[in-house]
């Protein structure tokens, strides 16, 4: 055997860097192991979809010609590790070489790393040519500077794509469309019902697996109907160009029960995984621009997430690893309460993403960064708990990605580094953007006492508490200057309401 090429389940791509030149002389080998579902206790629907797009891609490779060593969970001899995989299949093809492209995870860079030594054959690690900034060059973008921002990225970004530019001038004369993004939830912003896929025999033999080992993991498998293939993720790509692009924009940031994915794509799945190329999809969106079926500001919106935010949280990620998973700037130390993992909780807001959590392996921005994320950091909840949650609970969380929406966007736990100021929002904004409240135990509208909406007086609270830390905040002027201007009695109070409904959190009960 020539080359051995490992391929990783998030790397399910005919277009690999790692796949390039290969020929029937090569073996591919790809395996499922019990250290990558175990090492956090991943969300069944997302194990289910990994071995079943992992066994679909095997079966194209095999089509193209290629031979392909592939592992299943409970095969013989399985040692349950990347590491011991490969080096059973060196030992056994003695191939001239072992060729893969950098995986998502530091932890596994590190495990690469050392393989060279282990198995005494040389080791090539290749670019991952599906992103469009490399590391290098985002570490030239980042030069020593100490604090980031994506716009200024993002426009690099545009430039270098030629996405949405009328020359050198960016397409409707503005780079960002923004301020046309924020309409709140009303009930016409019911979308159009999703596509699922029943599943195939592939499919069938991976679910009857995943119940029988992961069963007892945070999340409901029953009801899995995501895409397995390319060409399944295609299909869902091409509805969504059509039934949802066109109102992305304007409802990108509200919140209704009941439409757990609004205009949202839920196409992250597939994009992590390598089922749909980022450079690829963005193209469609800006020629369903160019002929005049969606507009501009949600084109642009759509095409910054994945070239913009994607990209730079991808970037921070390696240029910050290791020390970012360990950042907690407000030092935080609460541990995470234990409805999160039951959706057992009176406040209507988190009791519906996480139930929609739960069932679906998803949640739409918005309710990850100011409902879960937003609520976590207002309680002092510990960063490091609560990426572990993130990256368990959500089929499209890698740690490249998922680690600094958790860290720097939504917990600001690396001091600003990432994103300008604290996304933290009392009860006001959710019922703007929601239709969550009038369903609630709490009432809103009350700022403290037994029934005032927690959020309210956590949000003022926690600008209290790290007032040393974040007074300086040009962004957080304004608040603080209203915090200034309240009463020393609503101050005790909003204290008090708060220091009381964080002593009941602390004495919930671990079920979990
Ligand atoms: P859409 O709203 O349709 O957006 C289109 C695409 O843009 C997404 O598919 C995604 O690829 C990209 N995108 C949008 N926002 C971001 C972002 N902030 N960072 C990276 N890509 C983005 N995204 C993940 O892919 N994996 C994660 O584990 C993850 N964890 C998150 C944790 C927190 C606390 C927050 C605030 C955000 C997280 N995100 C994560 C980003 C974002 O919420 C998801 O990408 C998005 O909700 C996926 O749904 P969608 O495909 O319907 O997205
Ligand atoms: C998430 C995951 C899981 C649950 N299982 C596997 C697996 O058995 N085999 C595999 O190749 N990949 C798996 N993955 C995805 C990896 O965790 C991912 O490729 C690395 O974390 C690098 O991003
Ligand atoms: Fe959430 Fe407060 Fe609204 Fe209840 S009242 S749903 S806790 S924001």
């Amino acid at each position: 055997v020539r080359n051995l090429i490992l391929i990783l389940g998030d790397q399910l791509s005919p277009e690999m860097s790692s796949l390039a030149g290969a020929s029937a002389d090569d073996v591919v080998l790809m395996c499922e192991v019990m250290e990558e579902a175990h090492y956090v206790r991943h969300h069944p629907k997302k194990i289910a979809f990994l071995f079943s797009a992992m066994r679909h891609f095997a079966e194209d490779l095999r089509a193209r010609g290629l031979t392909v060593r592939y592992v299943r969970l409970e095969d013989e001899g399985n040692s349950g590790a990347f590491g011991g995989e490969v080096g059973r299949a060196v030992s056994e093809l003695r191939p001239d070489r072992v060729i893969v492209t950098e995986p998502g995870e530091f932890r596994v860079l590190e495990m690469m790393d050392g393989w060279q030594r282990a198995f005494n054959v040389p080791v090539e690690i290749r670019d991952d040519t599906r992103f469009l900034c490399s590391r290098s060059e985002f570490a030239a973008f980042a030069g020593g500077r100490r604090q980031l921002r994506m716009e200024t990225f993002y426009r690099e970004m545009r430039q270098k794509t030629r996405l949405l530019m009328e020359g050198d001038a960016p397409a409707g004369g503005r780079w960002n469309f923004d301020a046309e993004n924020r309409k709140p939830a009303t009930l016409d912003l019911f979308s159009q019902p999703r596509k699922g896929f029943a599943p195939d025999a592939i499919t069938a033999e991976v679910l009857a697996l995943v119940g029988r080992r992961f069963g007892a993991h945070f999340g409901r498998l029953e009801g899995f109907d995501f895409a397995v293939t390319r060409a399944q993720a295609e299909t869902l790509r091409d509805r969504f160009m059509v039934d949802h692009l066109p109102r992305f924009g304007e409802r990108q940031d509200a919140m209704l029960s009941g439409d757990p994915v609004l205009s949202h794509s839920l196409l992250s799945f597939y994009l992590n995984a390598g089922l749909l190329d980022p450079l690829d999809l963005c193209r469609r969106a800006e020629t369903v621009y160019l002929a005049g079926d969606a507009p501009l500001n949600a084109v642009e919106g759509f095409i910054r997430q994945i070239i913009g935010w994607r990209e730079y949280i991808r970037g921070v990620y390696w240029l910050k690893m290791p020390d970012y998973r360990e950042m907690n700037f407000l030092e935080a130390d609460r541990a995470l309460p234990d409805f999160y993992w039951t959706a057992d909780t009176r406040m209507a807001c988190l009791r519906q993403v996480i139930t929609e959590t739960r069932d679906n392996a998803y949640a739409h921005h918005i309710q990850r960064l100011m409902i879960t994320g937003n609520f976590a950091m207002l309680a002092g909840v510990r960063p490091l708990e609560i990426h572990q949650w993130y990256l368990e609970v959500y089929a499209d969380a890698y740690e490249w990605v998922e680690l600094p929406n958790v860290i720097g966007m939504s917990q600001f736990a690396d001091g600003g580094f990432l994103g300008s100021k604290p996304y933290a929002a009392g009860g006001n904004y959710i019922n703007r953007m929601s239709d969550y409240c009038e369903g609630c135990a709490y009432d809103v509208r009350k700022k403290t006492g037994k029934d005032a909406c927690p959020f309210n007086a956590l949000y003022w609270d926690f600008l209290d508490r790290n007032a040393d830390k974040l007074k300086g905040n040009h962004r957080l002027g304004p608040v603080y200057a209203a915090w200034g201007r309240m009463s020393p009695e609503q101050k005790r109070e909003t204290r008090q309401s708060a220091r009381a409904f964080l002593a009941e959190l602390d004495a919930l009960p671990k079920t979990y």
